[in-house]
């Protein structure tokens, strides 16, 4: 396969996209980084065509970052477009498989499916195996996916110290350890309403992933969560079976194998309220 006719679009905003990156720089795959926050499009990307074009790229992989007008755009330029995704869009599904309708794996799964890399050459590239595999599979179903997939409580400890241990230059230090604390304070102030948590959640930059530990750590089971991320602007409800419904009814984006849903209110018009979420759960 030649790498150097192929560039790899993608935001570096989690984990298993930092993850792809490295190993994308590893093996000297091109590569554009995006600056957009979770929620990110090509149609949002500022003169990806003509970045595309400056690099010579016949083939471009694009990472979660969903944009049909580029990507139409691009094909038309007689390029071949090859889309790594995983989450349902509003207006767009690209959580299943086109053809067969399967729910599809983590988008770093899929790029280790696409470029064949085995475990082997993964070692070779100077990477563990069973964490790079490990963050793909914790952003496809979470801690729950690695208890399935056979990671050892061990294990999957190792797997989220290294997802931070990825994040790390992205990360503020002293920041991370104030959104811990601030996480741990907003569990501590959750109601309970049904068969869910509730939680408010104040920050700019969003809890989601600090409360998500927290109560996988506390219960070691799935629990079901709705997260009000108001400075955000984005609705969450976690672990519960009426996401696909909660999707349906008002758009947004679902996650982790659809188990999870959100809302961004803050990019659009139409807002989501907690109060609408849970007159809707009631139903
Ligand atoms: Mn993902």
């Amino acid at each position: 396969m030649n790498l150097k006719k192929t560039v790899l679009v993608i935001p570096v905003n989690d984990a298993e996209a930092v993850m792809i990156l490295r190993l994308a720089q590893a093996m000297k795959l091109p590569t554009i980084i995006s600056q957009q926050p979770h929620g990110a499009s090509l149609d949002r990307e500022p003169k990806i065509i003509q970045q595309i074009k400056d690099c010579g790229a016949e083939r471009i992989i694009v990472v979660e970052m969903p944009g049909v007008k580029t990507e139409k755009k691009l094909s038309d330029l007689g390029l071949e477009i090859v889309i790594i995704d995983h989450h349902h869009y509003q207006g767009l599904d690209r959580a299943c498989h086109p053809k067969n309708k399967k729910s599809l794996p983590s988008s770093l799964e899929q790029f280790l499916k696409f470029f064949k890399i085995t475990d082997s050459y993964l070692e070779k590239l100077g990477f563990d195996p069973r964490l790079v595999r490990g963050i793909g599979i914790i952003d496809r179903g979470f801690v729950w996916a690695l208890q399935n997939d056979g990671y050892s409580e061990a294990e999957i400890k190792k797997v989220i110290a290294y997802q931070k241990k990825i994040m790390r230059p992205f990360v503020d230090l002293k920041e991370e350890k104030k959104y811990e604390q601030t996480a741990r304070d907003a569990w501590k102030k959750r109601k309970v309403w049904q068969e869910f948590f509730i939680m408010v959640d104040n920050t700019k930059k969003g809890l989601r992933p600090y409360l998500s530990i927290i109560l996988a750590q506390k219960f070691n089971h799935r629990v079901p969560l709705i997260l009000d991320e108001r400075a955000r602007g984005v609705i969450y409800v976690q672990e519960s079976p009426r996401t696909k419904e909660l999707f349906d009814k008002f758009g947004g984006f679902t996650f982790g194998e659809d188990r999870n849903w959100g809302y961004k209110n803050s990019s659009v018009l139409k807002k989501v309220t907690l109060a609408e979420v849970k007159k809707f759960l009631t139903e």
